[in-house]
C-alpha cells in the first residue's frame, strides 16, 4: 500500500517508519529531520532497534497514495487539510491526540475519513532517528462515511502487515473518548510535574491527579451519549501509563521543547463539552489553567 504520513514528528516518524516494513511510505515533515531520513534513512531504537528507508519531503502538495495518515498536532490540523486538498488519496486517517480532528478533516475533503487512536509512545531524539518508548495499538473506524467499515478493516489490516498491533472497530466514537480520557488524564500531569508517564503508577499523588482526569472525562462522554464507564477509563489509563512508563507524554515533550501544546484539544475540550452539559470538571478545568499559564508565560498564546 502507498502511505502518505503527514506529521513526521516522534508518533508520526515511528508509525511511518514501522509501516516501511512492509508498505511503500512517504513521510512528509521538516527538516532537518527529513534531510536526515532522506540521506540514512530511519533509525529506530528502544522497544526494537532498526532502520527503515520511507521517502521523505517537506512538501506534500500533489503526492498520491492509497491512504493519507495524518499525525500532526492537533491545531495544525487545518494547515494539514489544506495540504491534503491538493493530493491524490483513496482515504485520510486521523491518528491524532484530542478531538475535532476528523470534523475538520471531512469538512476540508472529499474522500473518506477514518478516526484512528494510538497508544505508541514515541520521542524524536535527533533528526533522523526515532525512540520507540513504548508497544501500543491502534484502532481504526469509520467517520465519514460511517460505513466505510470495510475500508477501515483493510486499514487495520495494512498496519498488521508491518507487525502493528491494530484493530478495526465499529464504535470509533467511543475510542476517541477513551483516548482522550487517558490523553487528559497522562500528558498535563506529567508536563506541569515533568515526569514520565511511569511516574503516574499508582498509589501516589500524581496518579490520584490523573485518575481524577480521567474519572472526569468519563462522566463528560456519558453526558455527551457515550457509553464510557469510569472503570474502563481507569483500566486504560493504567494500562498506558504501564505500556509506556518509559515515555514523556507528547505534552511534556512539548513544554521541554518549548513548544506549544494540544491542551485545547484535550483538557480544554473536556472542560468545553462539560460546560455545554452542565457538568463541572474542576480537575481538568484546573490542569488546563495551568497549561495555558505556562504557555502564555512562554509566549505562545
Ligand atoms: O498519546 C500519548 C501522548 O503522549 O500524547 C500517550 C499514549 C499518553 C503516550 O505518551
Amino acid at each position: 500500500m502507498e502511505i502518505l504520513i503527514l506529521g513526521a514528528g516522534s508518533l508520526g516518524s515511528l508509525i511511518g517508519g514501522l509501516l516501511a516494513r512492509a508498505h511503500d511510505v512517504t513521510l512528509v515533515g521538516r527538516d532537518p529531520h527529513v534531510a536526515a531520513v532522506r540521506d540514512a534513512g530511519l533509525r529506530i531504537t528502544g522497544v526494537e532497534t532498526l532502520t527503515t528507508h520511507p521517502a521523505a519531503t517537506t512538501d506534500a502538495s500533489g503526492a498520491s497514495a492509497d491512504l493519507a495518515l495524518v499525525t500532526v498536532k492537533a491545531y495544525d490540523t487545518p494547515g494539514a487539510a489544506d495540504a491534503l486538498a491538493t493530493c491524490d488519496v483513496d482515504a485520510v486517517c486521523s491518528l491524532q491526540n484530542g478531538m475535532g480532528n476528523e470534523e475538520r478533516l471531512a469538512a476540508g475533503l472529499d474522500v473518506p475519513v477514518l478516526a484512528g487512536t494510538t497508544t505508541y509512545g514515541a520521542r524524536l531524539a535527533d533528526p533522523g532517528h526515532v525512540e520507540w518508548l513504548g508497544r501500543g495499538r491502534v484502532t481504526v473506524g469509520p467517520w465519514r462515511p460511517v460505513d466505510a467499515v470495510a475500508r477501515s478493516e483493510r486499514v487495520a489490516a495494512a498496519f498488521r502487515a508491518a507487525d502493528i498491533d491494530a484493530a478495526a472497530t465499529t464504535d470509533v466514537r467511543r475510542r476517541l473518548w477513551e483516548k482522550l480520557a487517558v490523553n487528559a488524564a497522562i500528558n498535563p500531569v506529567t508536563a506541569l510535574a515533568r515526569v514520565e508517564n511511569g511516574a503516574l503508577t499508582p498509589p501516589g499523588a500524581l496518579a490520584e491527579v490523573a485518575t481524577a482526569a480521567g474519572t472526569e472525562t468519563a462522566r463528560v462522554a456519558r453526558a455527551d451519549g457515550v457509553d464510557l464507564s469510569t472503570a474502563t477509563v481507569h483500566e486504560a489509563v493504567e494500562d498506558v501509563v504501564r505500556g509506556t512508563a518509559r515515555n514523556r507524554s507528547s505534552m511534556h515533550q512539548d513544554v521541554a521543547g518549548g513548544r506549544r501544546t494540544e491542551v485545547e484539544a484535550i483538557n480544554g475540550y473536556v472542560v468545553d463539552r462539560a460546560a455545554a452539559a452542565g457538568e463541572s470538571v474542576p480537575v481538568n478545568r484546573t490542569l488546563a489553567a495551568l497549561i495555558r499559564g505556562w504557555e502564555a508565560g512562554a509566549g505562545l498564546r
